[in-house]
């Protein structure tokens, strides 16, 4: 029966994880998925997680019963509030509620769904994106587009060309927009931007949709990271916002997240929530239990939520010192070209303008792990290795 099903590619991000495990050489470098790493390379189980963790463990009232359709509700409820803010309008108003998905990735696919069942319309996405932006949406049965967003010349935002196409949309077209830490290029709008491109959204009678999969991962604030979400929904805009707890609690493996809607009126709320659970049901009956619960026992407690945003400021202050360190080295090297960009990028992710014929240079002969495109995962540099990686990366380009 399945003769005629060809051999799919590996995911080209995931993939990289497999070559890099496979290599013996000691002194090799991964950059490749964006997954935070410590001092020494090694996955940090935040200690808030832990004591949380513990604290489940240890609570007898807890089981394994299914969790409702729509997740539990004191994260949800406390996981749009981190983002909406406590004192948004929509939260004073009651005009959202929320969905627990399948960490981010399940947010977008269960918003996906949800526009393509009940707002169908053309979906643009950036370019560059996530490359699993063009595989959901086009799954869940919309028509895929993009937006320009990345500029060469100027290694920055392509405004003008985001806009142009804001504008020539079709009327009503869904934009899929990271509130921050472009995911890959790390370069984010300006507050001034964001007025620009909410204006044009708002002349198109567009719908915004917010991947948001590092809210104070970005900057070690979490306000600071919420500011475009929360611009919009000052603005009166209906929305949905998909949240992961991947990066900043460092929950990847749980998939803990959270799809959250605005809407224009309190009223609408149950039924766009009835809606989502049903297609909910038909793709994860519900889901799971333990993330959720980590999350919110951080979330609605003041002492844990402190320590919380404490170790989120150490990874991402990390991550910041490591840009420093790595524009100091390059500069130092005398590598040719411009490399301010590396300290201007805010986020995981360096776009570094490395070819993908340089790339594979690093790979071959440095054993240094990166997507073709040139994006780097800071948080896989640390003292160690920086150096190392520094004179690969002047070799390539000098070669
Ligand atoms: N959206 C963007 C832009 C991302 O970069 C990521 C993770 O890398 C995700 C969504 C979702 O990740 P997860 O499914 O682990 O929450
Ligand atoms: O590094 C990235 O951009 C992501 C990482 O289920 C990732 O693709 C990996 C697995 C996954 C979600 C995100």
């Amino acid at each position: 029966a399945f003769q005629s099903v060809p051999l799919a590619p590996p995911d080209a991000i995931l993939n990289l994880n497999t070559l890099y495990k496979a290599d013996t050489y000691p002194k090799k470098i991964n950059v490749g998925v964006g997954a935070y790493r410590d001092e020494d390379g090694k996955p940090w189980v935040l200690p808030v997680v832990k004591k949380a963790e513990c604290a489940i463990v240890e609570d007898a009232s807890l089981d394994h019963e299914y969790l409702p359709i729509d997740g539990l509700r004191t994260f949800t409820d406390a996981s749009a509030k981190l983002i909406l803010g406590k004192n948004s309008p929509a939260v004073l108003e009651n005009r959202f509620g929320g969905i627990q998905t399948i960490s981010g990735s399940g947010a977008v696919r269960l918003g996906a769904d949800f526009l393509n069942r009940w707002r169908k319309a053309p979906v643009y996405i950036s370019n560059p994106t996530w490359g699993n932006h063009h595989d959901i949406f086009r799954d869940a049965g919309l028509d895929v587009h993009t937006y320009p967003y990345w500029n060469p010349e100027v290694r920055g935002l392509a405004l003008k060309g985001m806009l142009d196409t804001i504008k020539g949309a079709p009327k009503g077209s869904i934009f899929v927009l990271h509130p921050c830490a472009h995911n890959p290029t790390g370069v984010d709008p300006t507050p001034d931007e964001w007025k620009l491109i909410a204006e044009a959204i708002r002349a198109g009678a567009h719908f915004p949709f917010f991947d948001c999969a590092y809210q104070g991962f970005a900057s070690g604030d979490l306000d600071k990271d919420a500011a475009a979400v929360r611009y919009f929904v000052e603005e009166g805009f209906e929305l949905l916002v998909a949240q992961s707890y991947s990066k900043n609690i460092g929950l990847y493996g749980e998939r803990t997240g959270c799809l959250t809607i605005v809407t224009k009126s309190a009223d609408l709320v149950p039924n766009v929530r009835s809606q989502m659970c049903k297609l909910q049901r038909a793709s994860i009956s519900n889901p799971p239990a333990f993330g959720a619960r980590i999350v919110s026992m951080i979330l609605n407690d003041e002492q844990l939520f402190a320590e919380w945003t404490q170790q989120l400021k150490i990874m991402a202050n990390r991550i910041i010192h490591m840009r420093t360190v790595l524009f100091a080295l390059l500069t130092e090297l005398g590598t040719p070209g411009t490399w301010n960009h590396i300290v201007d990028q805010i986020g995981m992710f360096t776009f570094t303008g490395l070819n993908a014929a340089q790339v594979k240079v690093l790979r071959d002969t440095y054993h240094i792990y990166l997507t073709d495109n040139g994006r780097i995962s800071m948080a896989g540099l640390n003292t160690h290795n920086i150096r190392t990686f520094a004179e690969a990366v002047d070799f390539v380009v000098r070669n």
